[in-house]
C-alpha cells in the first residue's frame, strides 16, 4: 500500500486515535478497493459525503474511519500515525513524521518483558508501522492483537511500514506480534 506522497511529511491526521483516511483520496490513492483487506466483506459508500469540518471540502464518510467489524462499511485498516499511540496517558505522544521515524528513541516502558528492553534504543522507518488491520477489540477481544475474530484470525495481520514495504505480521507466538507492534508505535496494545 503506498501511503505517503514525496511532499508529504507525515499522514494527515489529528491525534492517535485518528484513522481519517479520507485525505489519502482520489489524490494519493483512486482505486478504493485498496481500503479493503480480501478477507472482509468492508466497503466503501460513494454516495455519503461530510465535512469533517465545516467549510472543509465534503470527503467519503467511509474512509473517515475504520469498519467496526468485518462486514461494516469503511476501510479494513486502521492508522497508527503515531508514536505511542494506544500506550495511554503515561506513554509518549507524537505524530510520526519522515524525519523522526529515522531517529525516533523508543521511551514507553512495556509491560512486556519480551519488549521492555528495547526501551532506549533507536527505531527505524523499516521497524515503524504505518497501517494495519483494523482491530479494536471487538465484542471483548483484545485491541490491536490477532483474534479469531480478525481479519485473519489469530494467525497475525497485515501491516505496511513507514519505508513503504508491507509484511504479515504472525502473531504464533503472541509475543512475536506485541514485540513488533511495540518497535512500530513505541506502545504496547
Ligand atoms: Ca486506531
Ligand atoms: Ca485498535
Ligand atoms: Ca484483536
Amino acid at each position: 500500500m503506498r501511503t505517503m506522497a514525496r511532499k508529504e511529511t507525515s499522514p494527515n491526521i489529528q491525534h492517535g486515535g485518528d484513522d481519517d483516511q479520507s485525505w489519502l483520496y482520489p489524490k494519493y490513492i483512486s482505486n478504493l478497493k485498496i481500503f479493503i483487506c480480501p478477507s472482509t466483506q468492508n466497503f466503501i459508500r460513494t454516495t455519503n459525503f461530510i465535512r469533517r469540518i465545516p467549510g472543509d471540502d465534503p470527503v467519503l464518510k467511509d474512509l473517515t474511519e475504520f469498519a467496526f467489524d468485518k462486514k461494516s462499511p469503511g476501510t479494513s485498516y486502521e492508522i497508527l500515525g503515531w508514536w505511542g499511540n494506544s500506550s495511554g496517558l503515561d506513554g509518549p505522544d507524537a505524530q510520526k513524521t519522515l524525519s523522526n521515524v529515522q531517529s525516533w528513541v523508543y521511551q514507553y516502558p512495556s509491560s512486556f518483558s519480551f519488549a521492555a528492553g528495547y526501551k532506549g534504543t533507536g527505531a527505524s522507518p523499516s521497524q515503524a508501522w504505518l497501517f494495519m488491520d483494523g482491530d479494536d477489540g471487538e465484542q471483548g477481544t483484545r485491541n490491536n492483537i490477532p483474534d479469531p475474530i480478525d481479519h485473519h484470525g489469530a494467525d497475525g495481520g497485515g501491516v505496511s511500514f513507514c519505508d513503504g514495504h508491507v509484511e504479515f505480521v504472525s502473531s504464533r507466538p503472541t509475543s512475536n506480534y506485541i514485540l513488533r507492534l511495540y518497535l512500530g508505535a513505541d506502545s504496547d496494545p
